[in-house]
C-alpha cells in the first residue's frame, strides 16, 4: 500500500499500477481489492486527474527495506536489525546484526564439506566457467533446504519486502588469503547471447544481498567503485542493493576486494523478478 501510495501521489494512473502488480505476480481480485483500497487514501492523484496523460514513469515493484518507519532498527522474524548506511543511488543499506553469530557459524560448518572452485556465468552460452577474476570456492543450499536456512530465508523476505521463492538459493563463499571477486555485475546484461537462456529461470535478478560470516583480519572489504564506498567486513552484518536497470546508470558496479590476512566468509542472496525454480 505504501508503494502504491507514492506511485499514486507521484501521478501514475490505476492502470499502470494493476499492469505492474499482475507483472509482479499478483491475483486480478487481490489487486483490484488493493486498487479500491486506495482510492480511500486521499493523498491519490490519480483521483483528482491532476496528472497529465502521458505520466511519470512507474517505479517498479521491487525488493527493498521499509525505512520509513523505526529507523535504526528493523525488526524481521525476532532478529532485531540495525541500520548503518543508506544510499539513494545505487539503492543500497548496510546492516548490521542480520545474523546471530550462532548462525553465522552454523552456515560455515554445514557450507564447508560442499565447498568447490567458484564458477561465474559464461556470458555467451549462460552456460558456466571457472574465471580468474572470482577466485572463491562456494557452494548453494537449495530454498528451504534445513531450518536454519528457511529462518533466515524468512527474515530475508520479511526485511525485504520480497516472497522468499522469488529468490535463489542462499550461496556461501569463501575467500582464502589473496582470494577476490574483482569489480562487475550481479544483473544479467541483456546483451550478451546467453542472457535470455539464463532469464528462463526467474527473470532478471533485481537486488543482491551480501551476509559477513565471518570477520577477516585483513583485507575483504566489499567496494563500490562508482559511488567510492567500501563496506568492511563484520560477522552477522550485511550490505543489500538494487539495480533498477541492468546497465551501468544502476550504479551497483561492486567487488570483493583480496583478501590480506585469514579468510572471508560471506552469504549471497540474489533476488529475482519472479519465482526461481
Ligand atoms: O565478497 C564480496 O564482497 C562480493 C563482492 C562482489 C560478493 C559478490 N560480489 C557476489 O557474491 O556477487
Ligand atoms: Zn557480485
Amino acid at each position: 500500500m505504501r508503494w502504491m501510495r507514492e506511485q499514486s501521489v507521484a501521478g501514475v494512473s490505476k492502470d499502470s499500477l494493476r499492469v505492474a502488480m499482475m507483472d509482479a505476480g499478483w491475483q486480478a481480485s487481490a489487486a483490484q481489492q488493493a486498487l479500491t483500497a486506495l482510492s480511500g487514501y486521499s493523498g491519490s492523484n490519480e483521483l483528482s486527474a491532476s496528472h497529465t496523460r502521458a505520466g511519470p514513469a512507474l517505479q517498479r515493484y521491487r525488493p527493498a527495506p521499509d525505512l520509513s518507519t523505526g529507523l535504526p532498527r528493523l525488526v524481521a522474524n525476532g532478529q532485531t536489525i540495525g541500520v548503518l548506511i543508506q544510499v539513494a543511488m545505487p539503492p543500497l543499506v548496510v546492516f548490521s546484526e542480520l545474523l546471530t553469530a550462532a548462525e553465522c557459524t552454523e552456515l560455515i560448518a554445514a557450507a564447508r564439506p560442499r565447498l568447490a572452485r567458484s564458477l561465474t556465468v559464461e556470458a555467451q552460452t549462460g552456460g558456466e566457467e571457472v574465471n580468474a577474476d572470482r577466485t572463491s570456492e562456494g557452494m548453494f543450499f537449495s530454498r528451504g533446504e534445513s531450518a536454519l536456512i528457511a529462518r533466515i530465508e524468512d527474515r530475508i523476505g520479511t526485511l525485504l519486502n520480497w516472497p522468499v521463492e522469488r529468490g535463489e538459493g542462499l550461496q556461501v563463499l569463501r575467500y582464502g588469503p589473496g582470494a577476490e571477486y574483482k569489480p562487475h555485475y550481479d544483473y544479467f546484461d541483456p546483451a550478451e547471447p546467453g542472457t535470455p537462456a539464463v532469464l528462463r529461470r526467474g527473470g532478471q535478478r533485481l537486488a543482491t544481498l551480501i551476509m559477513y560470516l565471518n570477520t577477516p583480519e585483513a583485507g575483504g572489504t566489499t567496494v563500490f567503485p562508482q559511488i567510492g564506498l567500501d563496506v568492511v567486513p563484520q560477522q552477522g552484518n550485511a550490505v543489500f542493493f538494487g539495480y533498477a536497470q541492468p546497465n551501468p546508470q544502476s550504479h551497483s558496479l561492486h567487488g570483493g576486494a583480496p583478501v590480506t590476512c585469514g579468510e572471508k566468509w560471506i552469504a549471497t542472496k540474489w533476488l529475482r523478478e519472479r519465482k526461481f525454480e
